[in-house]
């Protein structure tokens, strides 16, 4: 086991903990997290991203109204982060998002396990219109999970928090419909593999212990389990 390489996907709606669970396990088993979404936005800055900056202005016009980016577009991007990182051990979150997608990532590596996160509607709802931003930094905070210090500023620059387009509570409802419509084939298809794992639950601190033992049945942690 020790010389195979993990190939890990997190599937879950907008809002589901996706970037959370991969962030714990990334520090737990040394995986490297690679975010679709967190590639886009680097690319909007223009330069500093590794995402190429045509496919970043390309995509803006997509993530500002929360709608999916054209499937070629996201699969390049994430084909060329791919590529540098033929050597370790890795976990996506937010791609493979359509079956299109899914069918390009299997042109290139066959996958281990999938992580689905199912979470309820009515909770994700409630999450995403929680969400607040300082737009410059792209800092996020939530007001129930991690709220910033004083309500309504940025921790580290005292300026005003906004709230996105897309989540803003009428937005919310038609995002997770169409995310739903576009990830279903993908769920079956993987589940059809035998290599889906779902799990159910509207906190992500009590997911996470049953992610944990699915992961240390695969690949030994470099951490002891951490309690968040
Ligand atoms: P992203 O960046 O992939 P989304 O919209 O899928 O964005 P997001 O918002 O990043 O998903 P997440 O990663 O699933 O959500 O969840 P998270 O950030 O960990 O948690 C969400 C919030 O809830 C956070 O504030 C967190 O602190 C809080 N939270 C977590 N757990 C709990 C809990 O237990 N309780 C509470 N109360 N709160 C909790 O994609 C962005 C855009 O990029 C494009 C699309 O335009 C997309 O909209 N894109 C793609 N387009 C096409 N194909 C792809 N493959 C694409 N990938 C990205
Ligand atoms: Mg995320």
């Amino acid at each position: 086991m020790a010389s195979k390489l993990l190939r890990a996907v997190v599937l879950g709606p907008p809002g589901s903990g996706k970037g959370t669970v991969c962030d714990r396990i990334a520090r737990s088993f040394g995986l490297q997290h690679l975010s679709s979404g967190q590639f886009l936005r680097e690319s909007l800055g223009g330069g500093g991203g590794e995402c190429p900056r045509e496919a970043g202005a390309l995509a803006q016009q997509y993530l500002e109204r929360g709608l999916l980016v054209p499937d070629h577009v996201i699969t390049r991007v994430m084909m060329t982060e791919l590529e540098k990182r033929r050597e370790q051990h890795w976990l996506l979150d937010g791609f493979p998002r359509t079956l299109g997608q899914a069918k390009a990532l299997d042109g290139i590596c066959e996958l281990d396990l999938v992580i689905s996160l199912n979470i309820p509607f009515e909770t994700l709802k409630d999450r995403l219109s929680a969400r607040w931003v300082h737009p410059a930094s792209g800092r996020v905070y939530n007001m129930d999970f991690n709220p910033p210090h004083v309500q309504g500023v940025d921790d580290l620059t005292g300026e005003p928090l906004v709230q996105r387009q897309e989540d803003r509570p009428e937005a919310v409802a038609a995002r997770l419909r169409k995310y739903k419509d576009a990830a279903k084939p993908v769920i079956e298809l993987y589940k059809s593999r035998g290599i889906l794992y779902s799990f159910s639950g509207t906190e992500t601190n009590k997911i996470w212990p049953y992610v944990y033992s699915l992961l240390s049945s695969r690949i030994p942690p470099i951490h002891p389990e951490e309690e968040h």
